[in-house]
């Protein structure tokens, strides 16, 4: 394993890029380039690019540490491991399961976000999980199930961008996000096909765009219903494809056609002329996508915008179609397996549901518990972080840094200080970890192997290329031993593979049925999308000889099954190839129809005033990952992204008479940030916008707002009132 080139995936974004990683005789490893998988072709963002540093023990934990006279210091693992099973112990009994709260991570693999579940709800017996995935895809997770009945992010692969003829891109900036997918977009454009981008800063994305519409941060959901409004005031509906294939139209289209035009122009600040251009651009071609990211998502109206763009996508027959549909860009490197196998706070593995009987009888019974044992649904992510300290006494935090990504954050840190207990499992000492008790050094992406599922739904294997250093454990092994220590010895396997086939049959049956997937599989094919039931049963290919049982399911594969299966017809019939394309005959809802929903603008949880006229939004720069737990720790980043911003107009910069560079104070009603200017003209002059990559003075979500979206339960990241004002420098 030490000395050869391993191909595996970016520990990073989504997209799970491919690359290959060789270590160097010298120590440390290697990336090169993977032109084999499809998704990027070789090509690699920065990030992805210098990951390998992060593996440095320079810059990462090398010991477990512990809290001893108010300072974090080295200690073995017994001692640690030990302290954190004691102190959750003691919590539950003095305070019942509910009082100690676990929180997971969309970064985690599938096996490690699967065990978490399992670790809550059978070692812990508490309701109180969830993860950072709720801050991320949840209101877009929230109206695809609504909707068609099932929610994969993107219901077709990458590839098929290219080939339609328009896709509107509502609040993504993957020219920073996602830099290797840009390809698809321009070769769209190539092809004849159009791009709109609906943003409210003119990004690297919106200047590859055939049109921009800049929203006011907040409205797109008056946006898309002034679409939809002009869609039928022009003739453009699909008549047939509603009958066929839809449900609720009428009520959905009463309530859109409040949405004038002048009206829409007035709420969002796109003109009428624009409106209409962009019906035209998304209606004249055959096929057309809407895809949308955290722009329009994180409000507090993010699962009724995305339904209303969904919406426009059934109206005009532009879904379940070949190369036309609505998808969502998932964000983080397992952001969609990590919703589906039960870190959710109301989700059991397979994207069950925690309140379905059936569900819990088919889980209890793989995990050889009492279906009655298992707790019912918990709080979500802001809820849960809220109740630090007073409901929830003790926490056990994987694979996030709230203390930075957090809404509202200096008062999330207060309540993670006012923890009896707090344990961190990380790489790096984030912001969150110096705070905690308890810090465990963990594994990383190169030393570990496990799978993820890409924005694609597509199931990936991240192999293991180097041994982690001496005295790191994985996330499985702390786990395994935590769950010992309180009791539970059998069911907390160490073999992330092992963790893999029980997950199989966990999610054999369940909207993600995984049953079909093989580690073997995985490691022959570029990824196989879910749903991928198994067509022989689990049983037989899991048993004591998995090997031996395994060849017979991968006789007579196809080259790559998954790229060419149309449809979840089985190409081979010992094997089922995977679904690349989702409801192409019919939606996932019990009568095969998709739903529209009504929904009728609203306004955004705080509106600006005479105290804070202006709005903020927040997102990312290329060169930082999230709360740059671990691209901060990268010399090459730094130096592109070297700290926070106040991106404003000129106009808006002139009247505060600020230049550029000069400190500013952002003021909300949660707390004061204080960043540099940086001066542009590609924003509206009503709003300014931060990165939120950075702790401290600079820190974006000292000043957002935790208003929740009421299904969803995301948090209104990007949109606030401030007032911004000259800083002392
Ligand atoms: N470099 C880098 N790449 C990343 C990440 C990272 O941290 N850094 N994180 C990964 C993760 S987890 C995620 S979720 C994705 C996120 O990927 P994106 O969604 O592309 O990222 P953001 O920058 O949060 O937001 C996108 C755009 O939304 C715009 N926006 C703000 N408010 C509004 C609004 O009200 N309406 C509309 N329509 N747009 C608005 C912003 O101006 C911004 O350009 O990126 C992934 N990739
Ligand atoms: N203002 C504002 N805030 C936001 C957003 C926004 O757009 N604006 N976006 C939100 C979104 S979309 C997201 S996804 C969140 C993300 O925000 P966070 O949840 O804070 O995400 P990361 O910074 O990726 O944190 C992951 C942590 O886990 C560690 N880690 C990495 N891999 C592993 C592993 O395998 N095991 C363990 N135990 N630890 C690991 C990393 O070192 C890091 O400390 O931020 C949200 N916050
Ligand atoms: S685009 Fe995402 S997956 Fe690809 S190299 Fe960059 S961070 Fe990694
Ligand atoms: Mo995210």
């Amino acid at each position: 394993m030490e000395t050869t080139s391993t191909p595996t995936h970016c520990p990073y974004c989504a997209l799970q890029c491919g690359m290959n990683i060789t270590p160097l005789p010298q120590g440390g490893v290697e990336v090169t380039e993977r032109p084999d998988f499809p998704v990027n072709r070789g090509a690699l963002c920065g990030k992805g690019r210098t990951a390998p540093e992060v593996l440095s023990s320079a810059v990462r934990l090398t010991s477990p540490l512990v809290r001893s006279g108010g300072r974090l210091v080295p200690a073995s693992w017994e001692e640690a491991l030990g302290r954190i099973a004691e102190r959750l112990g003691r919590t539950r009994e003095q305070y019942g399961p509910d009082a100690l709260g676990v929180f997971g991570g969309g970064g985690l693999t599938n096996e490690k976000a699967y065990t978490l579940g399992k670790f809550a709800r059978v070692v812990l017996g508490t309701s109180q999980i969830d993860y950072n995935g709720r801050f991320c895809m949840s209101s877009a997770a929230a109206a695809g199930t609504k909707a068609f009945g099932l929610d994969r992010g993107l219901p077709f692969p990458l590839e098929d961008i290219p080939r339609t003829g328009c896709v509107i891109l509502v609040g993504s900036n993957l020219a920073e996000t996602m830099p290797p997918s840009l390809r698809f977009f321009s070769e769209l454009r190539e092809n004849g096909g159009t791009l709109i981008v609906v943003d409210p800063r003119r990004t690297k994305t919106a200047e590859q765009a055939d049109l921009h519409l800049a929203p006011r941060p907040g409205t797109d959901l008056a946006l898309a219903l002034g679409l939809l409004h002009l869609v039928v005031a022009e003739g453009r509906t699909d008549e047939d494809y509603i009958r066929e294939r839809t449900a609720g139209w009428e009520e959905a289209r009463a309530a859109a056609m409040g949405h004038w035009p002048e009206y829409v122009e007035r709420i969002t600040g796109v003109s009428v002329p624009q409106l209409r251009e962009a019906v035209r651009l998304f209606c004249e071609p055959e096929a057309a996508m809407v895809l949308t990211a955290r722009g329009p998502e994180q409000q507090s109206k993010g699962t009724d915008t995305v339904g209303a763009w969904i919406n426009l996508c059934l109206a005009t027959g532009r879904a379940g179609r070949p190369l036309s549909g609505y998808g969502c860009l998932t964000g983080q490197g397992n952001g969609q397996g990590g919703r589906e196998h039960g870190q959710k706070a109301d989700q059991l593995p397979g994207y069950r549901k925690l309140d379905d009987p059936a569900a819990r009888r088919h889980v209890a019974e793989v995990w050889g518990v009492d279906p009655d044992s298992l707790p019912g649904p918990g709080r979500s992510a802001y809820e849960l972080l809220d109740a630090l300290g007073t409901d929830i006494r003790s926490l056990l935090l994987m694979g996030s840094n709230p203390v930075v990504s957090a809404p509202r954050a200096a008062h999330i840190e207060e309540r993670l200080r006012s923890l009896d207990f707090l344990a961190v499992c990380d790489v790096v000492l984030s912001e969150t970890a110096e705070l905690a008790d308890v810090v465990l050094p963990v594994t990383q992406w190169a030393e570990e192997t496990g799978t993820t599922t890409s924005l694609e739904g597509r199931v990936l294997l991240r192999r293991q290329a180097i041994s982690p250093p001496a005295g790191i454990h994985s996330d499985l092994y702390v786990l395994h031993d935590l769950a010992a220590r309180l009791g539970v010895e059998k069911g907390f396997p160490t073999d992330p593979e092992e963790v893999f086939e029980e997950l199989r049959r966990a999610s054999a049956g369940g909207p993600a049925d995984y049953s079909g997937i093989t580690y073997r599989r995985l490691a022959q094919e570029n990824g196989v999308f879910w749903p991928c039931p198994a067509t022989t049963g689990v049983t037989d290919e899991d048993g004591e000889d998995g090997e031996d049982g395994e060849d017979t399911v991968l006789d007579g594969l196809p080259d790559d099954p998954a790229r060419d299966a149309e449809t979840a017809v089985p190409a081979v019939p010992s094997v089922h190839p995977g679904t690349p394309r989702l409801f192409l005959d019919r939606f996932a809802t019990g009568d095969g129809r998709a739903r529209f929903v009504a929904v009728a603008h609203r306004a955004s949880g705080e509106e600006p005033d005479a105290e804070y006229p202006l709005l903020l939004t927040t997102g990312r720069v290329v060169a930082q990952y999230q709360s740059g737990a671990q691209t901060r720790r990268v010399a090459e980043l730094n130096a592109a992204a070297p700290g926070p911003f106040v991106e404003l107009h000129p106009r808006l910069a002139a009247r505060l008479g600020a230049a550029e560079g000069d400190p500013l104070a952002v003021v909300s009603r949660r707390g004061r940030a204080v960043a540099p200017a940086r001066i542009t003209t590609g924003i509206r002059p009503d709003t300014v916008f931060m990165p939120f990559h950075w702790p401290g003075e600079g820190r974006a979500n000292t000043l957002t707002n935790p208003a929740l979206d009421p299904t969803s339960r995301m948090p209104e990241f990007k949109v606030c009132a401030v007032r911004v004002e000259a800083a002392e420098s």
